[in-house]
């Protein structure tokens, strides 16, 4: 398998997984803003010209959640994701699609606001909204951690590399967790993982 990849990415997310699952893999490392990311040879392989992306011999695949369901479908054997007859099930797939549907979206605009527009085109009021946005998202994260170490239960799923990756990426931004100490135990919890530590650093 062959992960194009770049740190402090959503390709952190598949390079966890993979790690967890002990699965072989080889990177191509890009950074972040580097312009072969938009040129026609990754273009091919990824039409937005972004990570991650998985080659699985004939496979190619985008989308983190996508290609993080199609490692678990075929390298799983049930790891990592509650049976679907049980009742953490519906929970586990709320909180996996949580992150791309509800804390990228502001995720995004502050990034968008705060580093990458030169500042005389950056916008307070975007800044502000999209802060705004993200603390409410991450409080819901926080209260759903009242009572259990994972955001399914006692334990991990591959929930975790899509919504606690969004969390940690949300700390990294600059986000306050000092009102959110639920999420400053978990993030502690995910960021010592062996799988993460060698996957955050490819
Ligand atoms: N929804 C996509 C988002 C992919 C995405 O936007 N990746 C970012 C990094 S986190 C990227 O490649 N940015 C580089 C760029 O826009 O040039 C996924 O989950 O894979």
């Amino acid at each position: 398998m062959k992960l194009y990849y770049a740190p402090e990415s959503r390709a952190v997310r598949v390079a966890w997984i993979l790690e967890e699952l002990g699965l072989e893999y080889d990177v191509h490392k890009f950074s972040l803003g580097e312009r072969s990311m938009r040129e026609a040879e990754y273009l091919a392989l990824h039409p937005m010209g972004r990570v991650p992306t998985l080659e699985d011999g004939d496979i190619r695949l985008f989308e983190s959640g996508a290609i993080i369901q199609y490692l678990l479908a075929k390298y799983g054997n049930g790891r990592l994701v509650p049976p679907s007859d049980s009742s953490d099930f519906a929970s586990y797939l709320q909180w996996f699609h949580y992150a791309e549907g509800m804390i990228m979206p502001p995720m995004n605009t502050l990034v968008v606001e705060t580093i990458l527009l030169p500042s005389e085109r950056r916008t307070e009021v975007n800044v502000k909204r999209a802060s705004k946005l993200l603390n409410q998202t991450l409080y819901a994260v926080n209260e759903n951690l009242a009572d259990k170490d994972y955001l399914v239960g006692s334990k991990m799923t591959a929930a975790e590399f899509m919504t606690g990756h969004a969390v940690i990426m949300s700390q990294r931004l600059g986000i306050d967790m000092d009102d959110k100490p639920n999420l400053a135990e978990y993030i502690k919890r995910l960021e010592t993982r062996g799988a993460f530590k060698t996957a955050s650093n490819k």
